[in-house]
């Protein structure tokens, strides 16, 4: 399945300027190490699918660069290089290009100087891409990455984050094909009709952020509730310590780019 199967991931390793990271209420500075060692059993759970992982180098002007995710849209035609709305991360998306264009031949930019979008915001299912408008994405980047996808015939649809919520995908992430895993307050919205929903349980919200790649479903450790909803559905769960990203509000799917490249 293209939307859960993937062949390749990049990821890019914390930089120390991190503690200087965005987040939306400050619960302390992430400590390094033991971010560095979480970042490094996530690249294991990754490769132990049989993924090749692409591991860049820290990128210390940008403190939030180890959050991949919101450089780019990866897709089985091509790659959309995205225009983060957060101010101090605009120039993370320019740096991925290259990486990118060594693995796929076609390579496009959300480039409209009023245009925002950031990956994290965006959720690729089997039939369709939905991305949520939020503080970070607005109705011009969502409108310039409908027009960027359609000859590849992708069908977008705009849905919206919760306020408040830093990424659509911070509250839900696709666990196959046709299931999704969501927070309640999303699920709420009626976003995914026509959509099998697994609710995260009742206090375990922080662990929305998951990512299905091959045979796994890579979740933060720590949300036991959740995580045996998950199992009694039939997954397999690989658990990764998230405590350091999460004081950054970062979770599971901001950590890689996944996909299939095409030459
Ligand atoms: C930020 O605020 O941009 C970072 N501190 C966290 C980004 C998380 N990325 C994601 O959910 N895709």
């Amino acid at each position: 399945m293209r939307s859960t199967h993937f062949t390749h991931a990049i990821t890019r390793k914390p930089a120390a300027s991190i503690i200087k990271g965005l987040r939306a209420v400050d619960t302390g500075n992430p400590d390094l190490a033991l971010m560095g060692a979480n970042h490094a059993d996530y690249i294991a759970a990754l490769r132990s699918t049989g993924a090749q992982v692409v591991q860049l180098e820290a990128l210390d002007d940008f403190p939030d660069s180890v959050f991949v995710e919101d450089t780019a849209l990866c897709l089985p035609q091509g790659a959309v290089i995205m225009r983060p709305g957060a101010p101090t991360r605009l120039g993370e998306a320019a740096l991925m290009a290259p990486h990118l264009a060594a693995l796929y031949g076609d390579i496009r930019r959300i480039e409209g100087a009023d245009s925002y979008i950031e990956g994290g915001d965006i959720l690729v299912s089997e039939t369709e891409i939905m991305v949520g408008r939020s503080a970070r994405t607005n109705a011009a980047g969502v409108a310039e990455l409908a027009r960027l996808v359609a000859d590849w015939g992708h069908t977008l649809r705009e849905v919206f984050t919760p306020p408040g919520v830093l990424h659509f995908k911070t509250d839900c992430s696709l666990l196959d094909g046709k299931t999704v895993l969501s927070t309640e307050r999303l699920a709420a919205s009626g976003c995914f009709e026509g959509y099998r929903v697994i609710h995260t349980a009742p206090g375990e919200e922080a662990c929305a952020n998951a990512i299905r790649f091959n045979d796994l479903v890579i979740m933060p450790a720590g949300f036991a509730a959740t995580r045996e909803r998950i199992l009694a559905a039939g997954f397999k769960v690989a658990e990764i310590g998230n405590s350091e990203c999460a004081k950054l509000d970062g979770g599971m799917s901001c950590l890689s780019l996944r996909f299939t490249p095409k030459a």
